[in-house]
């Protein structure tokens, strides 16, 4: 992992939390227990989980939707962090709106679906109009009182657009990383061509877990003997460094060498990036991002590894190409292979819920039943999920019982480390 710090500093805001709630979040972070799992209220603790919201979700930049979810201008997606909603909204311009989905008249919710295709937003309560790009434009009797409309647009939020990919943020002034970092991953991803895909799938899970068990859970690969369709795919090896490697597990490990080093050339010939970039708890806008080799055929998530779409991603000139992962801190992670593309997102919910939103895209002109069977398309991410979303639960329950205490990360979990550590220095930042 780099050791540069190019991280600019998030400066503190004014938080809605009491000083003394605050002094003991404080000493909470003071005394996290490096190497170790947190302590228990960082996951039961609701005012900690309204910390995170404020530190965390309001801060930095997170990952929203992909230019799939919304392909047309007036179309839009809503997305909560928890108590934000946020509209994503396609403009007439062919670039996006980000409005916060709080009415100026008396703060009613505007959309309530959680995607469709809109004008003007109108809002349900006294049915005061705005338009795409939040200003006033109606409010209801003409003449009724006098008042300057300028001063009642919706509230904006930031928003960045990169291969496809939508990022928004709700702070004032958002941290300046942003543009570096997409500087990095925006290579590895364009050649996909994500804006020329269409969604086949998206499946919303509702887990009974804190955010943060969600993010950890999937930045180790420890507990994939729970994942059985998953590791069709992955070599038995994966996660795991020579050192580590059982006995009975070396003949994999050649085996994936040996796949690892033809990708390399074959994305050397093709001109695609395939080096590992791992900056996730050195920057404010953590990240990694590699292309990995696929066990079997090495095309795609499928039993023997063959292609689950016949149709490849924007001008990819082959379809073993194994998958270009990419992890973001604090709320998202992404497989970009040759014949589809699968998006990642967490929103948290309340201390003990998150909504882990999964979608699947393929080329805009892929035909399912034809070019792609919907059902094995997204089976193994399917049941990979459902398969994280008891073992979160598990993790969820166990950290409840009072005599929970801090366990220790393996070797094999330090990207969980990472996260907890990108976490932690963020928190600590935002103390006033
Ligand atoms: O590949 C991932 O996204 C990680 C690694 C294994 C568990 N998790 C699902
Ligand atoms: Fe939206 Fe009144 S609260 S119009």
């Amino acid at each position: 992992m780099s050791e540069t710090i190019n991280a600019s500093t998030v400066r503190s805001k004014t938080s809605r939390m009491s000083s003394d709630k605050l002094a003991e979040i404080e000493q909470l972070l003071a005394r996290r227990r490096e190497g170790f799992s947190l302590e228990a209220p960082f996951y039961t603790d609701t005012q900690l989980f309204q910390f995170d919201t404020e530190a965390i979700f309001g801060q930095h930049w997170l990952f929203a939707a992909s230019i799939a979810e919304l392909p047309e201008p007036g179309d839009y997606v809503t997305v909560d962090y928890g108590p934000y909603s946020l509209i994503v909204l396609h403009n007439d311009d062919g670039g996006i709106n980000v409005l916060h989905n709080v009415c100026r008249h008396r703060g009613a919710r505007i959309m309530n679906q959680s995607s469709g295709t809109t004008g003007n937003l109108v809002c349900g309560y006294h049915s005061w109009t705005y338009s795409p790009e939040g200003e006033l434009i109606y409010a209801s009797i003409p003449g009724e009182m006098d008042f300057n409309k300028q001063c009642f647009a919706l509230r904006r939020a930031h928003s960045r657009v990169v291969a496809g990919l939508i990022f928004v943020c709700l702070a004032e002034e958002p941290p300046e990383d942003f543009d570096h970092v997409s500087q990095i991953f925006e290579p590895y991803v364009a050649p996909h061509e994500l804006t020329k895909t269409k969604v086949a799938y998206q499946q919303d899970l509702i887990e009974g877990a804190n955010w943060k068990l969600v993010m950890e859970n999937n930045r180790e690969c420890y507990h994939c003997d729970g994942h059985p369709e998953l590791l069709c795919s992955y070599f038995p090896t994966y996660g795991l460094t020579e050192d580590l490697v059982p006995p009975h597990l070396e003949e994999a490990w050649e085996r994936s060498i040996q796949a690892e080093d033809v990708l390399r050339q074959r994305c050397q010939r093709y001109g695609l990036p395939y080096e590992e970039i791992e900056e996730l708890d050195t920057r404010v806008v953590g990240i990694r991002i590699a292309r990995d080799a696929l066990d079997g055929e090495g095309e795609s998530f499928s039993v023997d590894g063959r292609r689950l779409s016949k149709k490849l991603l924007g001008d990819l000139p082959d379809f073993r190409l194994g998958r270009c992962s990419m992890h973001l801190q604090p709320n998202s992670w992404f497989h970009f292979l040759s014949d589809h593309a699968i998006t990642f997102a967490v929103f948290p919910i309340g201390v003990d819920r998150t909504l882990v939103r999964t979608t699947w895209l393929v080329a805009d002109d892929a035909v399912e039943g034809v070019d792609y069977d919907l059902q094995q398309l997204t089976h193994t991410w399917e049941q990979t999920n459902t398969q994280d979303q008891e073992l979160v639960e598990l993790a969820q329950r166990g950290i409840s019982s009072p005599v929970y205490e801090q366990g220790p990360y393996m070797r094999s979990e330090y990207q969980v480390e990472a996260f907890i550590n990108w976490y932690i220095q963020r928190a600590r930042e935002y103390m006033p």
